[in-house]
């Protein structure tokens, strides 16, 4: 497709920009989970397919977050992250492998 000027073609994009922000917070959810004095925080949530969950440690020792065969994040430091996006429906039940009486759950439907 070609624009017949500039100013046409500026406000194009600028639609197409505010459709496909549109389109991210419909269907592209992020959500954070805080890692803080041993605990997750929200211990449970529920979210859509597609979201994004993101794991931040606060505390000043390492945690993972690991759900049997389903995710397994790296040892995270202090301030460190881990995301996974949640692509189907179900009932994730999760722990800290380095201190199990961790847990946590994330509800996707
Ligand atoms: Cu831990």
């Amino acid at each position: 497709m070609m624009f017949p000027n500039l100013r046409t073609g500026a406000i194009r994009l600028a639609v197409a920009v505010a459709l496909a922000t549109q389109m991210s917070v419909a269907h592209c959810e992020e959500v954070p989970v805080k890692i803080d004095n041993f605990t997750f925080e929200p211990a449970q949530l529920t979210v859509k397919v597609g979201t994004t969950v993101t794991w931040t440690n606060h505390d000043d020792i390492p945690h993972t977050v690991v759900s049997a065969g389903k995710f397994r994040s790296k040892v995270m430091d202090t301030d460190q992250t881990y995301s996974f996006t949640f692509t189907s429906a179900g009932d994730y039940k999760y722990f800290c492998s380095l201190h199990p009486h961790m847990v946590g759950m994330i509800k996707v439907e």
